[in-house]
């Protein structure tokens, strides 16, 4: 059975398929969940990173998890929120396309942090409900296949953010 489910904490620690990295477009580590990941897994993700040729906005690229407990990361960029349309649709494709990646590699777990709503500057309410709605329609689509969706609440902010945009459904 697929599903979502919460879990609030550190992405780095989770034992999952994959988690997912809120990476810049050089994917050659920065700071926030991607420096703690980077910190995490050891210099063998900077490396295997290299060879990607970076990542644009809306794709995801899949590497070992090196010595993180995940078995592997998946790094999507999120936009930098600019406060224009594309925004969303970026937003959007960065959920959507991180499931596609872990779906074409057979994994059926994946943790998710809240691409965008650090550095990038993205509001954190509409990135929930932007993450929440795009997790849904691509499980919606994917009936057939069993994917466990965790999505990680950082601070006790996000946390509530999470529970008061699930009960608006
Ligand atoms: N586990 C889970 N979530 C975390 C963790 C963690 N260990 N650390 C931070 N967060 P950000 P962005 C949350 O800034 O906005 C980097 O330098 C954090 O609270 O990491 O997509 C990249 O290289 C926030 O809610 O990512 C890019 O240059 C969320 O993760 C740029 O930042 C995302 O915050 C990307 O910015």
């Amino acid at each position: 059975m697929s599903s979502i489910k919460y879990h609030s904490g550190d992405i780095t620690k989770l034992n999952v398929d994959a988690i997912v990295n809120a990476a810049n477009s050089t994917l050659l580590g920065g700071g926030g969940v991607d420096g703690a990941i980077h910190r995490a897994a050891g210099p063998g993700l900077l490396n295997e990173c290299r060879t990607l040729n970076g990542c644009r906005t809306g794709e995801a690229k899949i590497t070992g998890g090196y010595n993180l407990p995940a078995k592997h990361v998946i790094h999507t960029v999120g936009p930098i929120y600019s406060g224009s349309i594309s925004d969303a649709d970026d937003l959007r494709n960065c959920y959507w396309n991180s499931l596609e990646v872990a779906k074409a590699n057979d994994l059926h777990s994946i943790a998710f942090p809240g691409i965008s709503t650090g550095v990038y500057g993205y509001p954190k309410k509409d990135a929930a409900r932007i993450a929440l709605k795009t997790v849904k329609e691509w499980l919606e689509a994917n009936s057939a296949y069993e994917m466990e969706i965790t999505i990680v609440n950082f601070s006790e902010e996000d946390y509530l953010i999470y529970q008061t945009v699930a009960a608006e459904e």
